[in-house]
């Protein structure tokens, strides 16, 4: 009860600096950086202090919508754990270090691995708010190059990493992907995505609940595959569960039936993308093996059911077959997205209005950057393969464990926290503890960034400028929108982009003058100038920075066009179907349909939309209320384990186990229990305290680094078998879960 009237308190209080300071106020306008939406906010503030964060009804892409997270980069900003200086770990905990002893630090630490073990010998984890960064996606290259270590990771190969082979395969560039021309189609067929709490990914898409809305008025249909009742299910106009990890079977039956049935003859008429691909014929039998009934058993979609999908789904007027980390994220990771994007192309929904489309963005990233490549090395100890330089991310711990030349002594993660985010993190988190030197550039003290030695802390977004690289790159409508810092960084601040020059110098002292000239322009006029020359080299006529500048909510421009062929990057200009390297992988869904055991309990993750992955759990206003960190599980499967609502439950996997408390509910698909990621902040050492407060389990304490999807190296974190057992209250044998649990019934007496 005293830590409710805490922090009701807080709130008051915040309210009456409000009110006293509306007079100077004034507005800025930005886009949202924390998820791939892109959301354009309105920020009212006072001089340093922001008084409102709000939707902007004028930015043409999002139209006033936000969503609960953007009031996070005012938390973010303002809170007091966020560190504002380079901190060292020393024997007498973490003391507060000069950017220039910290600087020469760390160069010393990098250097001092790589001399002793070998460049190899010093690994580097890229986190996903990279791609969130424009200053530090402009410049990572200057700190890659100047570590030269093979040993590269990051959150890619526990995420999208199979959408990125499939289209280096097929459309020649890793980053040529189509999204889901969301706004026209009057078909949705969504498998392994939950918009409406992801807000969309791969698939830039303000506001979902009123796209999938309009998409029903307009007499579509939204289909969702899920072996949970999600949020977009719920709005959805139909949803099927669908047993963890089997999609590939959906998707092959599917094929099989869009042959069987004669659709696909019968789209191939003035089907553009498949005249595109010399090796269409060889699809036709591709899954011929798989027919509806085959997969009903396993899947738990009946054959009716599939023989009904495809019917729809290829009589529909539009249609688009879409998949997101449901179906990326688990052991047929690669093949599944290869079979979703087949399933587009036979039904001539590739390129087309209402199907799957190639944005447009205005700085043209596919031009500016390799193709990429997969399996150019093997990792040392798993034989994992790379894709693009990086090495999955499930080897890492084994690369700094397993001893022998190569082994990694020195570590740096850059706005990453994989302790809670990558599979087996307890493993990791041991690994991390026995290195050599380790740097973590982060806001926090996390549960990984607890291991560096130094911490090598960057501005927070509202003092930096924006354009989103990436993003606009799987943006389901053409803009362009460039924010400036709303706040001037201090003094004593540095950025990402400044970190990662400051190391270069120090590191390689001996760059090609290019390199010179460049790095100092960049010191001298921000990275944006780079961005300016991207964008006048794009795709639209008279694209500056200056123009953007001008338009304070951003352009717009225009729906997405049909880009084939030119939007293909092989040098004859065709869709290489890669058929053999796909149809190989058909003999490990063979062995698993035969191996097949409908008995085990299978894991799978969830996301909630005031949550965003590990690092927004120390703003008081996202986490309050009931504890989200829960286990989610059908009544059935509570039934046969005596498990009853609210009840801990230990859970265990191949790689450990925690204790959770069960949240029955008939929204998961029995035999399948669910936990979301990012949570666990009860590890000693992490400093954050409202997050502390509300620990949770980390779920990837769980999930297994051996379970992976062998064709990719992507991590497979859904369907992971795992055993429950309910434990009696005397047991009391996770005490920070049962304070979580008990904090959270205590803020929501206080409302
Ligand atoms: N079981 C399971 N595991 C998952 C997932 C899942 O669905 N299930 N999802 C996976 C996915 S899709 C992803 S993308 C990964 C994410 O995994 P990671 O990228 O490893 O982790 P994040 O939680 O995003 O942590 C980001 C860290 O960067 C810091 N940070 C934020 N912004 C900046 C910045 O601008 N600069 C710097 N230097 N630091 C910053 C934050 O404080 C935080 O500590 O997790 C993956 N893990
Ligand atoms: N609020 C919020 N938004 C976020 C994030 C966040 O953490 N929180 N993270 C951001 C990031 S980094 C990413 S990559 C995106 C991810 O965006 P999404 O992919 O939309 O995110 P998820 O909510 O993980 O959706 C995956 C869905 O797949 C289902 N699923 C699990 N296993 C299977 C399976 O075997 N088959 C099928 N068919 N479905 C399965 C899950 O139940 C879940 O509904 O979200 C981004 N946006
Ligand atoms: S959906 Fe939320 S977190 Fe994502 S960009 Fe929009 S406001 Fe930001
Ligand atoms: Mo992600």
């Amino acid at each position: 009860m005293v830590k409710a009237a805490k922090a009701a308190k807080v709130t008051t209080a915040k309210v009456t600096t409000v009110k006293a300071t509306r007079a100077n106020e004034q507005t800025h306008f930005r886009t949202c950086n924390l998820c791939e939406a892109m959301c354009g906010i309105e920020i009212k503030h006072d001089g340093n202090k922001v008084l409102s964060i709000k939707g902007d009804k004028n930015d043409p892409f999002s139209q006033g919508y936000i969503c609960p997270k953007a009031t996070a980069l005012q938390d973010l900003h303002e809170d007091p754990d966020r560190l504002r200086q380079p901190v060292e770990r020393t024997a007498n905990g973490w003391k507060e270090i000069s950017w220039t002893d910290a600087l020469d630090k760390v160069a010393a630490g990098i250097q001092s691995v790589q001399k002793q073990h070998g460049q190899n010998a010093l690994g580097i984890y890229l986190g996903n708010p990279n791609v969130h960064n424009l200053g530090g996606m402009l410049t990572i290259r200057h700190l890659l190059h100047s570590i030269k270590t093979r040993s590269r990771f990051s959150a890619t190969s526990i995420d999208q990493l199979p959408h990125h082979i499939v289209s280096m395969h097929l459309f020649g560039h890793m980053l040529r992907i189509p999204v889901p021309d969301v706004n026209r189609t009057q078909y949705m067929l969504i498998i392994g995505g939950n918009p409406l709490a992801s807000n969309g990914s791969i698939m830039s898409a303000p506001n979902m609940r009123q796209k999938l809305k309009d998409i029903k008025a307009r007499d579509g249909k939204v289909v969702v595959i899920d072996p949970r009742r999600t949020e977009t299910a719920d709005i959805a106009s139909e949803h099927h569960f669908i047993r963890p990890a089997t999609d590939v079977l959906l998707l092959l039956a599917m094929l099989n039936e869009i042959h069987l049935q004669g659709y696909a003859k019968e789209h191939a008429k003035n089907n553009r993308a498949a005249a595109l691909a010399p090796e269409i014929d060889r699809i036709a039998s591709f899954a011929k093996d798989y027919t509806a009934e085959s997969v009903a058993g396993i899947t738990g979609i009946t054959a009716v059911e599939i023989k009904r999908l495809v019917k729809e789904f290829c009589e529909a007027e539009s249609s688009v077959c879409y998949g997101r980390m449901g179906i990326s994220v688990q052991e047929f990771g690669l093949l599944s997205q290869y079979l979703a994007m087949v399933i587009n192309i036979v039904t001539g929904r590739l390129d087309e209005v209402g199907g799957l489309m190639f944005p447009n963005p205005a700085v043209d990233v596919v031009n500016n950057s390799g193709p990429g490549y997969l399996g150019k090395r093997l990792s040392r100890v798993s034989n994992l393969p790379d894709f693009n330089g990086e090495y999955p991310v499930v080897a890492m711990a084994d690369e700094m464990l397993v001893e022998g030349e190569g082994q990694l002594k020195g570590f740096i993660s850059v706005a990453g926290n994989p302790v809670l985010s990558t599979p087996n993190g307890e493993k990791l988190d041991k690994a991390l503890s026995q290195l050599d030197f380790m740097v973590s550039l982060d806001y926090f003290v996390t549960e990984t960034s607890r291991h560096a030695n130094i911490i090598l802390p960057p501005v927070s977004p509202l003092e930096r400028d924006h354009y989103d690289l990436t993003f606009n790159g799987f943006a389901v409508h053409n803009v362009a929108k460039y924010s400036k810092a709303l706040f001037s960084k201090k003094k004593n601040e540095r950025h990402d982009w400044q970190i990662y020059l400051e190391l270069a110098k120090r590191l390689n002292k001996k760059v090609p003058l290019a390199t010179k000239a460049e790095r100092l322009l960049i010191k001298v006029l921000g990275p944006k100038f780079l961005l300016d020359q991207g964008l006048r080299r794009g795709p639209y006529e008279g694209m500056t920075l200056k123009k953007l500048k001008k338009n304070l909510h951003g352009i717009d421009l225009g729906p997405l066009k049909s880009m084939l062929p030119q939007a293909l990057k092989h040098k004859d200009k065709k869709i290489h179907l890669n058929v053999d390297f796909y149809q190989a992988d058909l003999d490990r869904v063979k062995e698993m349909m035969q191996q097949y055991d409908d008995s085990q309990i299978l894991l799978i993750g969830r996301r909630h939309v005031r949550s965003n992955n590990s690092w927004l759990h120390n703003s008081h206003r996202l986490v309050k209320g009931k504890s989200r960190c829960t286990l989610m599980l059908h009544p059935e499967t509570a039934q046969q384990h005596s498990i009853e609502h609210g009840q801990d439950v230990k859970v265990s996997s191949r790689v450990g186990s925690v204790v959770i408390a069960a949240e029955v509910t008939d929204e998961l698909m029995p035999g399948v229990v669910s936990i979301p990621h990012g949570w666990g902040h009860g590890r000693k050492g992490v400093k954050q305290k409202i997050a502390q407060a509300h620990a949770g389990v980390s779920v990837n304490d769980l999930t297994d680094d051996t379970l992976i999807d062998q064709l990719s190296g992507n991590a497979a974190v859904n369907g992971v078998p795992v055993q429950l057992e309910a434990i009696h209250a005397e047991a009391g044998e996770l005490e920070v879960n049962k304070i979580d649990k008990l904090e959270a019934t205590e803020l929501e007496v206080s409302g």
